[in-house]
């Protein structure tokens, strides 16, 4: 079914509650894990499902991303018919840039003409996880229904507000569907679980077309799949939920889903690639996280200028880093990070180029990329101090942005 298939990553959205890590570049763009940008987890999966023929809808602050997929991802060969395009919204129907994750597929319709396809999945650019989308393609092939939904059980109290959620019946038909209940309907089984949709959806070509025109006229519509398109076809067709979770396909271990859209869900996905078994395994032979990666030394745990010792305990380490009499615990370090003598990292993020001066003390903080922090500097010790300088979230995680000069 794969070559039967054409895959959209929809990865346009505005990623407000990612901010300011958002302020120039879109949210798949944002750097992941020590060493990937959160779209790395959806190209991923579609390279090990068998998926070559991918879009990726941009739309904001697009370029960041786009030099991404041109760095990292230019890997399939477009003479064979198979590629991983970028395309940036174009107006092609209407003077209007994307209006929603409906209208973002439907300005594309020429694309899905032009690959002849007999199904289109769509997915979204902004997960952490690992899916065989082949397992998926085959479940919607095996239960004969029009559309197909990926769906994940959570807590409730997670799901509140932030998912669409599904109720079966015991075949898996979705009988019902919200989107962003404020009081999500428990499974059966739990009455603490619900069914949260991945927003991941399989289409027959055909019939996607015909609804996405169709919405396309209904002017009461903000053409949004999820919340005006699917509730419409749950009520019509066959909507089928495929249960994301246990061992399917070619995944040994795929429990872990997380949507980070906001900072703190976000810090804890990172955080918890720090786990001594972590829930997301990147250390899979079969299953590699690809990436762009430039060209860096390997990293470097050495004495500081003091004779302090490097220190180096619980964190991941990009290449290119340098620990000079620093010390780092429970850290995401990205590439080519210089920390100076004795000065302390502990529980944060740290992106590509920060410098850190001596006795500096960073904790439970994300700083952007290539920020200095002078000598001694205090971050997330104080919180009130910070709030005026930085973002502090909800869960006291403090953010430096990008291009931010200490005075
Ligand atoms: P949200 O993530 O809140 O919920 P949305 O903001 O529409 O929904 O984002 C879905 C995806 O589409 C994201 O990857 C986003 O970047 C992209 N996107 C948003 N607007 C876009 C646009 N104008 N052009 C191109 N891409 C765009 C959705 C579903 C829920 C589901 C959750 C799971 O609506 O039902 O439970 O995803 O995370």
């Amino acid at each position: 079914m794969q070559n039967r298939t054409l895959t959209f990553i929809l990865a346009g959205g505005v990623g407000s509650r990612l901010l300011p890590l958002t302020l120039r570049r879109s949210k798949p763009a944002v750097p992941f894990g020590g060493k990937y940008r959160i779209i790395d987890f959806t190209l991923a999966n579609c390279l090990h499902s068998g998926l070559r023929r991918v879009l990726v809808l941009t739309q904001y602050k697009s370029h960041s991303l786009h030099k991404h997929l041109r760095d990292g991802w230019s890997i399939f060969n477009p003479e064979l018919g198979e590629y991983i395009t970028a395309v940036p919204a174009q107006m092609n129907y209407g003077d209007h840039w994307y209006e929603g994750t409906a209208d973002a597929v439907f300005q594309n319709l020429n694309l899905i003409d032009r690959s002849d396809a007999d199904f289109t999945l769509i997915l979204s650019g902004d997960h952490i996880y690992r899916m065989d989308y082949e397992a998926l393609l085959r479940f919607h092939k095996d239960h004969g229904g029009d559309v197909t939904v990926a769906c994940i059980e959570v807590a409730v109290e997670r799901a509140k507000d932030a998912f669409g959620v599904a109720v079966t019946n015991e075949q898996m038909l979705i009988v019902d569907y919200k989107e962003k209940p404020k009081q999500p309907t428990p499974i059966a089984a739990d009455p603490n679980k619900t069914l949260a949709s991945m927003g991941l959806y399989v289409f027959p070509t055909k019939l996607l077309k015909q609804v996405l025109l169709e919405d396309q006229y209904n002017t009461d519509s903000s053409h949004d799949l999820a919340k005006d398109v699917l509730p419409v076809l749950v009520q019509n067709k066959k909507v089928y939920a495929y249960k994301f979770g246990g061992k399917k396909g070619r995944v040994t271990q795929d429990r872990y889903w997380r949507d980070v859209g906001t900072i703190d869900a976000y810090y804890k996905a990172n955080m918890d690639l720090l786990e001594p078994v972590p829930p997301l395994n990147l250390y899979q032979v079969d299953w590699p996280i690809r990436t762009y990666q430039p060209q860096t030394p390997p990293a470097r745990i050495v004495p500081g200028t003091s004779g302090a010792e490097g220190v180096f305990i619980s964190s991941m380490l990009a290449s290119g880093v340098v620990v000079s009499g620093g010390n780092v615990r429970n850290s995401v370090l990205f590439e080519g990070i210089f920390i100076d003598d004795r000065a302390t990292i502990d529980q944060s993020i740290l992106f590509a180029g920060v410098q850190v001066g001596a006795e500096a003390a960073l904790r439970n903080c994300i700083v952007d990329k290539n920020v200095k922090i002078p000598p001694q500097e205090q971050i997330g010790y104080d919180l009130t101090t910070d709030r005026h300088r930085f973002t502090v979230t909800e869960q006291g995680i403090v953010v430096v942005p990008e291009g931010f000069v200490f005075g």
